[in-house]
């Protein structure tokens, strides 16, 4: 990543994958935190495409097929799918703030056709790989990686006109501890490689992201950043809907950003599932600034 890009920032306020109120405050939360003037004392054109509206029903939550709010998550994503397409094609790069984890679908159909073969770090504590027949929740936050690979409701998968937005074999799941059983069918029947808490205490985060990078700079012309704040330890990032023990702590996820931005793949980047009202004084919103921030290539000294 080089002082000439453009970083172009979209806000969804999004809060109607999952049931939890206040993850809509998100962008917000990252503007108050500072992420906007932090990007631009790196020498980066920042700018700030404002935040996408979102369309709320007034005749209350669809869960007939197990989707909860599905009509209101389609018209997102349509619209941030068009957001990001524009962006891309204007040279920018798309750095998109959630909203909860449902943005992805739209982000990624955004983002993925001007990819032959788009590859995608989805760093979370979760797999994120639930369909309406697999999902315990209903909650289509759990569902983004699924949709994204072609499996799910064809109104999901008809976002941008186009599916699948993304080969299994191009993922790479960092962080993930709380797995359903059909997302684990589903890990190993696709072979998605997936490094979970437990290869990161065994290997160290060096270790997981010199293999994680090699494997997608041999298979692919553009990576997805797609960090789920629920990944860090809650301990470290408690303002997320989720929060799921034993995650991944502040240093070594500013480590995994560190190394990312030297490797120079990633090409677009999404922060989600960031909800200032179960947060301590914006701290998960000051965490992700930072992690941006050595994304874009912050230097220690
Ligand atoms: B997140 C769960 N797997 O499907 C489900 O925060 C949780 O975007 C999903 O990673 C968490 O409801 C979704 C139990
Ligand atoms: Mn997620
Ligand atoms: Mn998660
Ligand atoms: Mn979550």
């Amino acid at each position: 990543m080089n002082e000439e890009k453009k970083v172009s920032i979209v806000g969804v306020p999004m809060d109607l994958g999952q049931i939890r109120r206040g993850v809509d405050m998100g962008p917000s939360a990252l503007r108050y935190a500072g992420l906007i003037e932090e990007i631009k004392s790196l020498g980066f054109d920042v700018q700030d495409y404002g935040d996408i509206h979102i369309h709320r029903s007034t005749t209350g939550t669809d869960q007939e097929q197990n989707l909860k709010n599905l009509q209101e998550v389609i018209k997102t994503s349509e619209e941030l799918c068009l957001e990001l397409d524009e962006i891309i094609s204007k040279g920018g790069f798309p750095l998109v703030l959630g909203g909860d984890h449902s943005i992805s679908i739209g982000s990624i159909a955004g983002i993925s056709k001007h990819y032959k073969e788009l590859g995608v770090i989805w760093y979370d504590a979760h797999a994120d790989l639930n369909t309406a027949e697999t999902s315990p929740s209903g909650n289509i936050h759990g569902m983004p990686l699924a949709t994204n690979i072609g499996l799910g409701h064809p109104y999901l998968l008809n976002i941008g006109g186009y599916s699948p937005k993304i080969k299994p074999e191009n993922i790479v799941i960092v962080g993930a501890r709380s797995i359903d059983e059909g997302e684990k069918a589903l890990i190993s029947e696709m072979g998605i490689k997936v490094f979970t808490m437990h290869e990161i205490d065994r290997k160290g985060m060096t270790a997981v992201m010199e293999e994680t990078i090699a494997y997608l700079k041999e298979r692919t012309d553009g990576v997805h950043l797609s960090l789920d704040l629920d990944a860090i330890d809650p301990v470290d990032a408690p303002g997320v809907g989720t929060p799921v023990l034993g995650g991944v702590t502040y240093r070594e996820s500013h480590l995994a950003m560190e190394m990312l931005a030297e490797a120079e793949i990633i090409t677009s980047a999404e922060f989600v599932e960031i909800n200032p009202i179960l947060d301590n004084k914006n701290q998960t919103a000051d965490v992700a600034t930072e992690l941006v921030s050595s994304l874009l290539g912050k230097k220690l000294i």
